[in-house]
């Protein structure tokens, strides 16, 4: 009996404008726009292979090696529910197609960077599950329209369906048709920045995204603000910036939007804090650097947790790495509280 696959990898992104909020949980509808860069596939990436036969009597999923049950995640039933639909429509369009819609799948995902890291793994996870799909029922939906089945999956994994800068629209439906993801830039536009991960912590942190970012729209005061009147002008800003390669400009605007982000969430009741104490001392190292440097060279961004991104152009990237290595000494045997510092070249 004929078996079918699809392998893709897809790589991981780091916002400068982050997504933080839901209007719509279900649909995974956002409060706002955000923009992201996706880092290089060879570094921080999700592969994934499908398989589908006539053969095959359930949907599975390995994730790492380990088996989880695909019918307990509300996300993974949506995301590959929408695939199959649209792979259904073509078959009803052509019935040459075989019916792949009504096959199972079996599902093998792994990440080259230890899960354990804490670094976003949710973005490539999806972006590579929905990837593998639209390869797999040989789907003739744009890489934006299927941005809107990786969406369902997890709101950050839309950006990651493209390279280089990507936005994601908010959109203004109660669809979601016109909430999907864009790209702003090619990553050839500025080969020069680079991006440096320092993970802080490998703990998993205490609370979730998805539950975090819940919990802030319904009690931060911040917050609406935030949505009403600084992201769309920062997007725009941001926009420029990317576009003439202003270094200045993105990065004042990355760090200012990371230091909202938290700031929101620590005006979230009950507060949630992600950075910790070595988290604010990279904060203030890279000021002091750029005090020092007489301009503006690098910049700092923190998602849901304490590990810092690095953004700088490459003539910055060794002075960064030496500093960081000499103020956070790497050491085997007790795990430091820097233990990780790599330049990663983006796509
Ligand atoms: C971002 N984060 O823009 C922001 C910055 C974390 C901080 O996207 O509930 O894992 O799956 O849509 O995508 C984390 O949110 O949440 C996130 P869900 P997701 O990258």
């Amino acid at each position: 009996m004929a078996i079918y696959s699809a392998t893709v990898t897809s790589p991981v992104n780091i916002a400068v404008i982050k997504y933080w909020g839901k209007r719509n949980p279900s649909l995974i509808l956002p409060t706002n726009s955000s923009l992201s860069v996706t880092l290089s596939q060879d570094h921080l990436s999700t592969r994934t292979t499908i398989a589908c036969s006539a053969d095959f009597e359930s949907d599975r999923l390995w994730l790492n090696g380990v088996e989880e049950d695909i019918s307990a995640s509300k996300r993974l039933v949506n995301s590959i529910g929408t695939a199959r639909a649209l792979r259904a429509s073509e078959e009803a369009k052509n019935p040459e197609l075989a019916p792949l819609s009504q096959y199972k799948i079996h599902v093998c995902s792994e990440n080259n960077f230890p899960t354990a890291a804490g670094l976003a793994s949710s973005a490539s996870g999806y972006a590579a599950l929905v990837s593998a799909l639209g390869q797999l029922f040989e789907l003739p939906q744009s890489t934006a329209e299927l941005s809107r089945v990786a969406r369902v999956g997890s709101g950050s994994a839309c950006r990651s369906m493209f390279g280089g800068f990507v936005a994601w629209r908010m959109g203004e439906k109660e669809d979601g048709e016109d909430s999907m993801a864009e790209q702003v830039a090619e990553r050839a536009h500025w080969p020069d920045l680079q991006a440096l991960i320092l993970v802080v912590s490998d703990k998993k942190k205490a609370v979730s995204s998805t539950a975090g970012m819940q919990t802030t729209v319904e009690t931060s005061a911040l917050f609406a603000e935030r949505v009403r009147s600084v992201v769309p002008a920062r997007m725009q800003a941001m926009e420029k910036a990317i576009k003439e390669r202003d270094f200045a400009e993105f990065a004042k605007i990355t760090m200012q939007d990371s230091n909202q982000f938290h700031a929101v969430c620590l005006d979230t009741y009950p507060p949630i804090a992600y950075m910790n104490d070595t988290s604010h001392a990279v904060t203030r190292i890279i000021h002091a650097y750029n005090a020092v440097k007489g301009y503006t060279a690098a910049a700092y961004t923190f998602d849901a947790g304490p590990n810092a991104v690095i953004y700088a152009p490459k003539s910055e990237m060794r002075d960064l790495v030496q500093l960081f290595s000499y103020l956070f000494p790497r050491d085997e045997d007790v795990l430091p509280e820097v233990f990780y510092t790599n330049p990663f070249g983006l796509v």
